[in-house]
Order: C-alpha cells, then structure tokens, then sequence
C-alpha cells in the first residue's frame, strides 16, 4: 500500500474524532476536555479552581491536582460509595485521582487540616446533576445547553 495512501486514510480516520471533540471549529490547537483527559484542578490557599467540575458523561475520569498554594494540599473525592484522595501534595507539585464516575453529585475537596472548611470544596456533577445542596444557589439557565470546558 502507498504511504500516501494510507496517510489518507488516517486523515479520514482522524477527522470525524477532532470534529467532534472541538465541535467543529477546525482549530486543532485547542485541547478540548475529553472524558479520557485529565481535568486539572488547581489547589490554592485555600481555594479549588474550578470549584464546580461538570461531566457530560459517567465513565473513569483522571482529576488532576496542580498545587500553587504554598502550603501542602490533597484532593478527595467522595460521594455514592466512592472515596478517594490522593496524599499530601506540596507546593508547585501536581498528582491524579483516577476515579471511575457513576451519573450523580460528588464531593471535592481538600483533605487537609481545616482546609475544606476554610474555602477549598467543591463538587463534581455527573451527567446532567443538579448541584446539590450546600452548593451555590443559583437558578442560572445558562447551564441547560451544554457545558463549558472553557
Ligand atoms: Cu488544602
């Protein structure tokens, strides 16, 4: 088979993926949130950003903690069984949490200390769940078509 041939046929292969992953927009440069890749979430002191991480679909995510407080921080998730944490990250260190996601609302937040309390939580919405209580009160519509990966 050709070489060029079959650079084609990877090209067509390749094509309807990046379609979709970028929705269309023919920019390549883009990294589009995929279920598959990390989701950074960054730690400071004493706050998680995003605090609000939305999934359009069940599956097994890689939460990403990237510390740029300068104190030691970790990141639990828990909720519908799961519990899970990474240990104690130090500051400009990063780590994951590979957590397998069923449609539903779980808690993320920092593990350490009073940290939690002190403004590091957060949550994760699988699959459509409405944020649930103790979260942020809002009743903004903007949320209903489609989610924002920024
Ligand atoms: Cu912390």
């Amino acid at each position: 088979m050709p070489a060029r041939f079959v650079l084609a046929l990877l090209a067509a292969l390749a094509a309807p993926l990046a379609a979709s992953a970028c929705g269309g927009g023919g920019d390549d440069s883009a990294p589009a949130a995929s279920p598959t890749a990390p989701i950074d979430v960054t730690a400071t002191d004493f706050a998680l950003a995003p605090a609000t991480v939305s999934l359009d679909a069940a599956g097994t995510v890689t939460l990403r903690l990237v510390n740029e407080g300068g104190t030691t921080h970790a990141l639990e998730l828990e909720g519908g069984g799961v519990e899970q944490k990474t240990s104690g990250i130090g500051p400009g260190k990063s780590a994951e949490l590979r957590v397998e996601l069923k449609p539903g609302t779980y808690e993320l937040y920092c593990p350490i200390g009073n940290h939690r309390s002190l403004g590091m939580d957060g949550q994760v919405l699988v699959a459509g769940a409405s944020p649930g209580s103790g979260g942020t009160t809002t009743t903004d519509e903007s949320d209903s078509g489609g989610y924002g990966y920024g």
